[in-house]
């Protein structure tokens, strides 16, 4: 079979299987284009995307602006290691650093190594100016986190499908439950070896589970009396997908000047990915003030791929459209009709037990156990509908569009969702 031979859905699912190993079990549709919204199957079915994968498109699917950005440096210059200076890093971290609202940024690929990168700043900065002793630095995170896949991070993960038979796990970290300040004050008074408390402003694999209000700046004043770095994992919940440039803000450039963000909850240490390039080529970040990102100095770290000029492009065509579509207003005011509709649906529908989220993260809870696969059933009855989603564990469904989605395109898919899931009681 000639490599650009069209393939069936089912043949491209075979050769997965045969060829691919199986570290996923991906619903069943075979995807072959996508623009904006939209993604098409080999069948040429069209569906309303409700993933985003996992947030990384927020922009929507091969934007014109980012997919231009990428082919004009591809074609120029893809790629020339740090051994060299090149002509594209230095614009792109002064860009993203006065983005953000930072002094600095460390760019790296893919979501996971920069959560990797992060906690080695955040130790460094521990031993070289907190003054905790060698090897003894402590990083608290929390129950439920997702934060990658390395051996590190799946070390102080609680979930056994990612971490089981994996071992022996990398020390240092201390658990406690996800917003319950009393945990994390008793845990940051446990020791003086604390360096960091490792946090997203929303669990996004554990379930959509947005924190109480004021549970985040409350979390980053503790830390600040105790002397101890707050980090922000934004790789799923940054880049405008809660309603704002970021879930923890923080005197970022936000296009919206009269944003509802925190500052009090600028994070010490500010981790991205996914949308930070719209989902078109692997790009993630760690941003930081000097006082911390200052530790690391030549041949502390780095990557082969990490800060090459199509990433740089590219990561600022994508925040360009952020800024310039208002990308974080628009998913603000659209997830607000989402949960409105949706909380309506749920007096209606004893199927759907909640829905929560904020701007256009959000997720439905199914009124089954989650061992069922209720949720499962009924994501396969919304891809024959036209619409893709696909549940996080077991029993809730988490419901992410692309931030370009409009208010007629948002209601065509909670008609879509709620009929779906009502022909589902029947
Ligand atoms: C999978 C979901 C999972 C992340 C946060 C770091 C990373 C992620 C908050 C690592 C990645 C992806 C990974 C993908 C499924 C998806 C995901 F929550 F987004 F749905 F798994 F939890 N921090 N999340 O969400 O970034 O290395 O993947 O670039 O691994 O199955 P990455």
């Amino acid at each position: 079979m000639a490599v650009l031979d069209k393939l069936t859905s089912q043949q491209a699912i075979e050769l997965e299987n045969k060829y691919g190993a199986h570290n996923y079990h991906p619903l069943p549709v075979v995807l072959s284009r996508g623009e904006g919204v939209h993604v098409w199957d080999v069948e040429g079915k069209k569906y309303y995307d409700f993933l985003s994968a996992y947030s990384a498109v927020n922009q929507g699917h091969c934007h014109p602006k980012i997919v231009d950005a990428m082919t004009n440096q591809a074609k120029t210059l893809s790629l020339t290691s740090r051994a060299f200076y090149n002509d594209m890093l230095g614009k792109y971290e002064k860009f993203a650093s006065e983005y953000f609202g930072f002094d600095k940024l460390l760019p790296m690929n893919t979501g996971a190594e920069a959560v990797e990168t992060a906690l080695k700043i955040a130790r460094k900065w521990a031993y070289e100016v907190k003054g905790i002793d060698e090897n003894k630095a402590e990083i608290i995170v929390c129950e439920n986190n997702f934060h990658g896949r390395t051996t590190t991070i799946i070390s102080f993960s609680n979930d056994p499908v990612a971490r089981k038979n994996f071992g022996p796990y990398t020390k240092g970290f201390l658990k406690i439950e996800y917003d319950n300040l009393q945990e994390l004050q008793k845990a940051l008074e446990s020791s003086n070896n604390i360096a960091a408390f490792l946090v997203e402003p929303i669990q996004g694999e554990a379930g959509v589970y947005v924190p109480s209000e004021g549970y985040l700046a409350a979390a980053k004043k503790m830390c600040e009396e105790h002397n101890v770095l707050f980090i922000a994992d934004e790789v799923q919940t940054g880049i405008a997908r809660t309603g704002r440039l970021l879930a923890t803000c923080g005197n970022c450039s936000c296009e919206d000047k009269n944003c509802s963000g925190s500052p009090e909850v600028k994070p010490n240490i500010l981790i991205l990915g996914k949308a930070l390039s719209g989902g078109a080529y692997p790009v993630s970040a760690v941003l930081a003030n000097e006082v911390v990102m200052n530790v690391i100095r030549p041949g502390n770290h780095g990557s082969t791929f990490g800060g090459n000029p199509i990433a740089a492009a590219v990561a600022m065509a994508a925040l360009e459209v952020v800024a310039d579509e208002k990308l974080a207003i628009n998913a603000d005011r659209l997830g607000k009709i989402f949960r409105d509709e949706l909380t309506e649906f749920c007096k209606t529908n004893d199927l759907v037990k909640s829905v929560r989220g904020k701007g256009l993260l959000n997720a439905i809870l199914i009124n089954d156990t989650e061992e069922s696969d209720t949720a499962w059933d009924i994501c396969i009855k919304l891809r024959d509908n036209g619409l893709l989603a696909k549940p996080t564990h077991g029993n809730i469904i988490r419901f992410a569009p692309p931030l370009v989605m409009n208010e007629e395109q948002l209601r065509e898919c909670i008609a879509i969702i709620t009929t779906t899931i009502s022909d589902f009681s029947k």
